[in-house]
């Protein structure tokens, strides 16, 4: 079991010991009740303590469990939390550090609550597509009143107990302790201070009144507000129609109306993939063959070469978390051009007062500049941010192997380039590694770790802490030609190409798939970062990967120097000064005479075709990606596309998309658009790991 009991004097305490957050799966449950029982059965005992050991309280319920037969096995967490108050011995909850979701719902099963300041008070299940379904939305709003309880149940977000605790009229805690380390003798003087009080004297929570004073008044603002921000998301209008229930009905019946509401919750699809992202997330910072305790090398210093846009952007995320930058430049004028960009954006940021004026100066006064390799010689990570050419950047680390101090990680943030050619350019090899940002890099949450054949295990595990310091989401990589995202996106361009060519038009197919979640369709995203990149990694692959096909029209495009917003027009017009993508007929024109050169007839094509050809290319070569051993995890996949490329959250990213629809039927799609004699037909063999799971009846996971 994971939850102990022991006895000092007349209180007994239960202590959950379930690392890392005291999560309550089935042992911490049965320990609890355990430990229930013995304290009731125990007459010297006239009181009861429960509490967390390590760094949390309770996180909650045990998201592990999700999906398991073990999440309702009995005791279930709703059983637990009426055997706390049906107990005729007072309990106190003493509460620490953290205090969520079924946690925050287990305290309240209590007859008291100790609390110590700074912890963290949250019911968060919303933010995994779920509503507290252990009472909480009925008991928080009778201790907090009903819109402070709305508030954190429908935003997810913690609140500090001291503020909870001071505000006027709250019932949420008995007792606010004096510090963390003071709590548990403070919680043992409040036990003995109610020891041996009469059951029939003890407070529950389910007992007190809840009411609004203008009820139906304020639910209707409130649904039109969470309606309005919730769009795709279902959770958090059923928190609050869960909450509403606690002043409408009685305690019981609105216990029934919660865990009706959770139910269809915990079925829905968007709640997978939210589940799906928290443990994705996680899994992503491990590395199979880097054990955790693998040491880490110290970065105290961080060399940045380039003060261009990625550069600049990449040096943020640094003096953001404190850590000195250097950056070097081989100009002067383009040393200030860059740091001029950089407080450009850290005044925006003051003036939008997301940054305090001190914060930006201590953030400026970590920021150095050089024209001298020699000046990075005691930094222990270099980033280089130089133009993306191979022999640019052989001169860079042959510099770098020069003047770096012993041990320093050298890493290039090349977008294409072969990692292990660059480490080659090196005598130390193990000591190069690629850390892929994404523009703009003080933003965007991905950051892909490109892992070459030499690079050593502490370096890996060393960027990876570095990279939960800069608040990255880092997924490992290994090399080849666009690592993992862009690898991907490359089918998905052909495939969106492939559409026009056989009776799309740009419009139709990027409504189809911004219906299906994406912030933005294929040709508005060229339009935006400009056509003029694919065009020219299309001009390189053609001397390097002939048997790549593509529909020529996007090169037809850029021969017009179409390039997109930058140049007034692209697959899109556009008006001077404004971002509005309005369909071209110039384009709809260059579609359609493309069509008769290449002898197509057009023909009318789903939004169920475009999107399944679309994501499913994804798909298939995300599984190529796995079998080629580039990507550890299918979890790993859907992280970079859900922070780097704009997949919609609430589907789970592309792999968990495919394995929500079956893969099976993913398959069965592949095959048929193989037989489309506008692609090479290779491309849409079902991936031999696709095949070898639909034959096991399996999904990626
Ligand atoms: N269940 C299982 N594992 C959990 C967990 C949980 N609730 N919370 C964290 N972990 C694991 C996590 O996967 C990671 O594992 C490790 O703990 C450290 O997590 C009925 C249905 C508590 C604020 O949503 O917000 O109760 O990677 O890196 O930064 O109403 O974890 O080491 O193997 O995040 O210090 C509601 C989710 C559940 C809280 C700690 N509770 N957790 O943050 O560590 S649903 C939540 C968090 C529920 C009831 C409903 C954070 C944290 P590993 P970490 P951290």
């Amino acid at each position: 079991m994971t939850a102990e009991y022991k006895v000092l004097g007349e209180i007994a305490v239960i202590t959950m010991t379930n690392p890392p957050v005291n999560g309550l799966g089935y042992s911490t449950r049965v320990g609890i009740t355990d430990g229930l029982s013995k304290a009731n059965d125990d007459p010297a005992v006239k009181a009861i303590i429960i509490t967390g050991a390590g760094k949390a309280f309770s996180g909650g319920a045990d998201i592990k469990e999700f999906g398991t037969s073990k999440a309702l096995q009995e005791p279930n967490l709703l059983s637990v939390i009426l055997a706390l108050e049906a107990s005729p011995k007072p309990i106190v909850a003493a509460i620490h550090s953290v205090v969520m979701g079924g946690g925050l719902e287990l305290a309240l099963g209590c007859h008291y609550r100790v609390v110590a300041p700074g912890t963290s008070v949250a019911l968060p299940e919303v933010k995994l597509g779920l509503l507290p379904g252990a009472g909480g939305t009925q008991r928080l709003p009778r201790v907090l009143g009903v819109e402070t309880a709305l508030n954190m149940i429908v935003s997810g977000e913690p609140v500090k107990s001291e503020l909870l605790a001071s505000a006027p009229g709250q019932k949420l805690f008995d007792k606010l302790a004096a510090s963390a380390e003071s709590l548990f003798d403070e919680a043992v003087e409040f036990a003995k201070s109610v020891a041996g009080k009469p059951a029939a004297e003890l407070p529950l929570v389910r007992n007190l009144p809840c009411k609004h004073p203008q009820g139906d008044a304020y639910f209707q603002f409130a649904r039109n507000m969470v309606t309005g921000m919730s769009k795709n998301y279902p959770a958090p209008l059923k928190c609050l129609e869960a909450v509403r229930a606690s002043t409408t009905m009685k305690f019981n019946d609105g216990m029934a109306e919660e865990r009706r509401l959770f139910t269809q919750l915990m079925l829905s699809p968007e709640s997978s993939a939210l589940r799906h992202l928290f443990m994705a997330e996680r899994a992503a910072s491990k590395i199979p063959d880097v054990a955790d305790d693998t040491p880490k090398r110290d970065i105290k210093t961080v060399g940045v070469i380039g003060a261009g846009t990625m550069g600049g952007g990449i040096s943020m995320n640094f003096l953001n978390a404190g850590i000195p930058v250097k950056i070097l430049e081989m100009k002067q004028e383009a040393l200030d051009r860059g740091i001029a960009t950089i407080k450009k954006n850290y005044e925006a940021q003051v003036k939008k007062g997301k940054l305090k004026q001190d914060k930006y100066d201590q953030r400026m006064s970590l920021l150095s500049t050089t024209l001298s390799y020699d000046d990075l010689k005691d930094c222990d990570l270099i980033i280089e941010a130089v133009f993306e050419e191979l022999g640019v950047k052989e001169t860079v680390f042959k510099k770098l192997d020069e003047v770096a101090k012993p041990g320093a990680i050298l890493a290039s943030n090349t977008s294409t380039l072969d990692v292990d050619k660059i480490a080659a350019f090196t005598k130390r090899p193990q000591d190069v590694v690629g850390m892929h940002f994404f523009s703009p890099a003080n933003v965007m949450k991905l950051l892909e770790v490109v892992r070459g054949k030499e690079t050593a295990k502490d370096v890996l595990a060393t960027v990876m802490a570095i990279a939960k310091k800069i608040k990255k989401t880092a997924v490992v990589s290994g090399v080849c030609d666009g690592f993992i995202g862009n690898r991907m996106i490359e089918q998905y361009s052909r495939q969106a190409g492939f559409l026009l060519d056989e009776g799309a038009t740009p419009q139709q197919v990027d409504k189809a798939i911004e219906k299906f979640g994406f912030a933005m369709g294929p040709f508005r995203m060229g339009d935006l970062a400009g056509n003029d990149i694919g065009w020219a990694i299309r001009k390189r692959r053609a001397t390097e990967r002939a048997d790549m096909k593509y529909s020529r029209t996007a090169d037809k495009l850029c021969e017009l120097g179409r390039f997109g917003q930058k140049t007034g027009a692209g697959w899109y017009d556009y008006q001077a000064g404004k971002r509005d993508a309005i369909p071209s007929q110039v384009v709809l024109d260059l579609i359609e005479q493309h069509r008769k050169d290449e002898g197509i007839t057009p023909r009318k094509i789903s939004d169920e075709e475009i999107v399944q050809r679309l994501v499913y290319a994804l798909v298939n070569e995300g599984a190529r990606i796995l079998e080629d051993g580039i990507a550890s995890k299918s979890g790993d996949i859907d992280m970079v596309y859900l922070t780097g490329y704009g997949f919609p959250i609430f589907r789970g990213g592309p792999m968990h998309y495919a394995s929500q629809a079956g893969l099976y039927n993913v398959a069965e799609a592949m095959k048929r658009f193989a037989k489309n004699p506008r692609d090479d037909g290779k491309f849409w063999e079902p991936a031999a790991l696709i095949q070898k799971l639909v034959a096991e009846g399996k999904s990626f996971s």
